[in-house]
């Protein structure tokens, strides 16, 4: 009863005391890029400097989260309208935020999200032509004041990031969306980065993966110094 009392105060205003949302790092971009590859190599990096680091991702961050997952992506037959399927990630983000983004940032721990807020951006909003305006304002319901300090946005082409997935399994619901539509997420990933300069990193995919895991640490240790 508590926490729910206490999820309710942080979505009615600002996040609560005590929450530092500069632990809270995001990994983003088109499919393929390489952002569950990143995510693990930086959390690895992040504990070897001793912090304490919870990796997850969206969808599917929780145990409610992962049965939403399922139903989003591995259902074809489904193909929710996109009013419907924004509303179920936003299920699934208020779930994750509030059961286990938010606790582990209170008790001080980095938190890495394989997604969050700027794939809905893209992907509901640019991709599916949800108004821009419609999806921050639930977006910003759902996340109840938490948000990242830090973003890194792994870009390439789409059709480089699909023909990486399609030489190792076959895709999901959206990996199967047309070529124009994926190429309407990645331009809304660059919309974001461009009005986000300070908090958003976008770095070309295409690099070998240990340069970018390098690249990406340095720059996750030159915020989390500089936030302390
Ligand atoms: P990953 O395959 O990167 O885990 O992402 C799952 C899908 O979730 C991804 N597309 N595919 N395939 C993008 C999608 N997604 C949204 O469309 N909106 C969101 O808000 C989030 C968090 C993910």
């Amino acid at each position: 009863m508590v926490a729910r009392n206490e999820g309710r105060a942080s979505i009615a205003g600002s996040p609560r005391a005590g929450t530092d949302m500069n632990r809270f790092i995001t990994i983003e971009g088109v499919e393929g890029a390489g952002k569950t590859t990143q995510a693990a190599r930086l959390a690895d990096a992040l504990r070897r400097d001793g912090h304490d680091v919870v990796l997850t991702r969206e969808p599917g961050g929780t145990e409610l989260g992962r049965s939403l997952r399922s139903l989003l992506l591995d259902e074809s037959s489904l193909a929710p309208t996109p009013q419907t399927e924004l509303l179920l990630y936003l299920a699934d983000r208020a779930e994750h935020v509030e059961r286990l983004i938010r606790p582990a940032l209170e008790r001080g721990a980095v938190v890495i999200a394989d997604r969050f807020s700027d794939s809905m951006i893209a992907y509901q909003g640019h991709g599916r032509g949800v108004a821009i305006e419609t999806v921050r304002g639930l977006d910003d319901f759902a996340r109840g004041g938490v948000e990242p300090a830090l973003t890194f946005v792994l870009d390439l082409p789409p059709e480089d990031g699909l023909e990486r997935i399609r030489a190792t399994r076959s895709g999901d619901r959206l990996e199967n969306e047309d070529i124009e539509f994926h190429r309407r997420v990645r331009s809304g990933f660059q919309a974001i980065a461009a009005e986000n300069p300070e908090r958003v990193a976008v770095l070309d995919a295409r690099e070998d993966v240990s340069t970018l895991a390098g690249r990406i640490a340095d720059r996750a240790r030159a915020h989390l110094g500089s936030s302390k």
